[in-house]
């Protein structure tokens, strides 16, 4: 992760720098990017069409209001980068019955023996009961290494030292097993031949057929992780991919898009040798941390609410604005800080409409109309006309609050649909000028 956040740190860093965004900068940023992805081993063919898709994007996006350009050319940044990784859903990991079979596999020295004991600690930590199984009898220390790995987070462990045959060994893993929420499944990296270990996984596969199976890959091979996904995905069906020792490359940047690209799901992230260096992969936070930005997350945050703004503006505008606008509103409003800030943004004297009073007071406000708004049905937000004593009684006791503070959000909301009218009346007049 180091390593990749210095391939890019530079480039953040270029575009910091930028005092204005003018076609001879975005050349030179075009490079720039371009030369940032190629080290991170990003295949080609992604790289350009990313370049182009960024580039094209900075040269024709206005940034929005309050948002000075060179901050919104770092957001398509980063944008770009989150939909290269598979867009912005975080990937999930649910043991769907009972007992969920997790078959790992991946060539030697991939990170399965150690990933089988973080997946393992992942799932405790969250309340299930989890077993470990090893079936590697090639390596005559996978037995102990695992066992070692499973006492220190404490999960019950299965293997046999001195057995031959990994497909009986999963089978009665399994059986021993059949009461845990979750079985993970260790398989052998080394083998006669490449062929020989395809064989022998795939016969575990049919043995036991496990609910997931998850191919382990590591990062230091960059853009090769695809070939190395096709190979197993030609024997048996791959539904995950765990990419490991991303701590430990630049290169890993190339490992993600290349394996997102054969159309595999990337769900966890192996960081470090400890059984808690481990994270579900989320593209968002995986990019602003490449990126190396704390703050990048509240940029975004910031740009996605004054878009979401804009787009309320325009409700209004249209004389649209019900209690989902008005959610969505607070919404923003929450996410953009200080609301005396937030008004200055808006155009058309939004600002001046509201006295000092009634901004100090709707701050305090926002958080409890927030919860009152959710608490409150679909239908409900869409038709406030429906809004009687039973179903406000409802919808205070949901959101923690009296059945008159829920009235009190009623009445501002009444206000500012009034409000937005004049609003409205006022847009109008100023469009002919
Ligand atoms: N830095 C770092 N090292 C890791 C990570 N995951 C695994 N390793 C290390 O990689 C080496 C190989 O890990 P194993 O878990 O034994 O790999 P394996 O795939 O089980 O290996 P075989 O069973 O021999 O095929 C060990 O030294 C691990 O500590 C990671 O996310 N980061
Ligand atoms: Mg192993």
């Amino acid at each position: 992760m180091k390593a990749l956040g210095e391939v890019f740190s530079k480039l953040v860093e270029k575009i910091r720098g930028v005092s204005y965004i003018d076609e001879a900068t975005l050349q030179e940023l075009s490079r720039e990017i371009q030369r940032a992805l190629l080290k991170a081993d990003v295949p080609l063919d992604m790289v350009k069409t990313f370049t182009e898709n960024a580039v094209k994007r900075m040269r024709e996006e206005k940034p929005p209001a309050g948002i000075p350009p060179r901050e919104y050319v770092l957001y398509i940044l980063y944008d770009e980068l989150v939909k290269l990784l598979g867009g912005e859903q975080p990937a999930e990991f649910k043991p769907v019955k009972k007992p969920y079979l997790v078959l790992l596999l991946g060539v030697e020295g991939s990170g399965k023996t150690t990933t089988a004991a973080k997946l393992a600690r992942y799932l405790v930590k969250r309340g299930y009961r989890v077993g470990l199984v090893e079936t590697d009898t090639i390596r005559p220390a996978a037995f102990d290494q695992l066992k070692q790995l499973a006492e220190k987070i404490g999960v019950p462990f299965y293997g046999e030292r001195d057995s031959k045959d990994a497909v009986e060994i999963a089978r009665r893993g399994v059986q021993n097993f059949k009461n845990m929420d979750v079985v993970i499944i260790d398989t052998a990296g080394r083998h006669k031949n490449e062929e020989a270990l395809l064989q022998e996984v795939k016969m575990i596969y049919e043995a036991v057929n496990p609910d997931e199976v998850i191919l382990v890959i590591d990062a230091t091979v960059g853009k090769l992780a695809a070939a190395q996904a096709e190979a197993f995905m030609k024997y048996l069906p791959i539904h995950s991919v765990i990419i490991t020792k991303m701590d430990s490359t630049a290169r890993g940047g190339g490992a993600l898009a290349a394996v997102i690209k054969t159309g595999a799901r990337v769900k966890f992230i192996g960081v470090g040798e400890d059984v808690d260096e481990f994270d579900l992969f989320n593209p968002r936070k995986f990019v602003a941390r490449v990126l190396g930005m704390g703050d990048l997350d509240a940029l975004v945050e910031k740009i996605k609410a004054v878009f979401e703004e804009e787009k309320v503006l325009q409700e209004i505008e249209s004389g649209r604005l019900d209690l989902l606008t008005f959610k969505k509103q607070i919404e923003g409003l929450l996410k953009l800080g200080p609301l005396s800030k937030v008004l200055q943004l808006l155009p058309g004297g939004f600002a001046a409409k509201i006295s000092e009073e009634q901004v100090e007071l709707s701050q305090k406000n926002l958080k409890k109309w927030y919860a009152i708004l959710s608490s409150m049905t679909i239908e409900e937000l869409k038709n406030p006309d429906i809004l009687n004593a039973s179903r406000i009684r409802r919808i205070a006791l949901g959101a923690g609050v009296t059945p008159k503070d829920v009235k009190e959000m009623l009445t501002v909301y009444e206000n500012l649909k009034k409000m937005s009218k004049t609003l409205k009346r006022q847009l109008r007049m100023r469009i002919p000028k």
